[in-house]
């Protein structure tokens, strides 16, 4: 896994939630549920970009270019994440969705991999702002074992090559650890490519 502590300094993390703020204004958070059971996960959820990733009780994980609640198109990705992924990411073709996740008090990841893309080939990308966020990364298989990492607001990480489809998940949330968010907890966003280019 490619870490990049604090590549977002307090000034850009602070421009970046505002432009945040305005895709939660047009395309709100989202309580998703998981596939069958229709159990709600604790993380809430919002895109931006011409695809969105979505889940619900009926028709499981999917990319799609509407948000499930409004019907509307998703914002556009901010140009701060677009410029960093041409930074940090070597790659032919420019992102498709931005996956905003919102963890509050004891919202978690379980353990998961990443496989509802067609394209594994592309870098994932994430950034993240606010409270600091314990994170588990293992390797291709669920039994390999894991290391973890305390994610900070500005932390960025990308994972690409054999990273790719490594397990990975959100352990929990350590409150009071930043002064980002007024109202606390923290926001990742992850930027990836969905379909293969050309
Ligand atoms: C490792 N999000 O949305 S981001 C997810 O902090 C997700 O919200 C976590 O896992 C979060 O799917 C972790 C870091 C991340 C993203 C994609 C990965 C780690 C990854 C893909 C493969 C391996
Ligand atoms: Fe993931």
């Amino acid at each position: 896994m490619n870490y990049f502590p604090q590549r977002v300094e307090r000034p850009a993390q602070i421009a970046l939630l505002a432009a945040l703020r305005e895709v939660i204004a047009e395309a709100p958070l989202f309580i998703p549920a998981m596939p069958r059971s229709g159990n709600p996960m604790s993380v809430r959820m919002t895109n931006c970009g011409p695809l969105g990733w979505v889940t619900d009780k009926e028709s499981g994980y999917r990319y799609q270019a509407t948000h499930p609640k409004t019907g509307e198109p998703w914002p556009p990705i901010p140009n701060m994440l677009l410029d960093l992924w041409h930074e940090v990411v070597n790659y032919k073709a420019p992102p498709e969705a931005c996956l905003v996740n919102y963890y509050a008090g004891s919202a978690k990841m379980g353990l998961h991999q990443d496989k509802d893309e067609e394209d594994f080939d592309a870098p994932v990308l994430s950034v993240s702002l606010g409270d600091t966020g314990i994170f588990r990364v293992g390797g291709r298989s669920r039994q390999d074992p894991t290391q973890k990492y305390a994610l900070k607001s500005g932390d960025v990480v990308v994972l690409a090559g054999t990273d790719r489809l490594a397990y990975h998940g959100i352990d929990r949330i350590l409150a009071g650890t930043s002064d980002l968010l007024p109202e606390g907890g923290r926001f990742n966003l992850t930027l990836r490519r969905v379909t293969k280019p050309e």
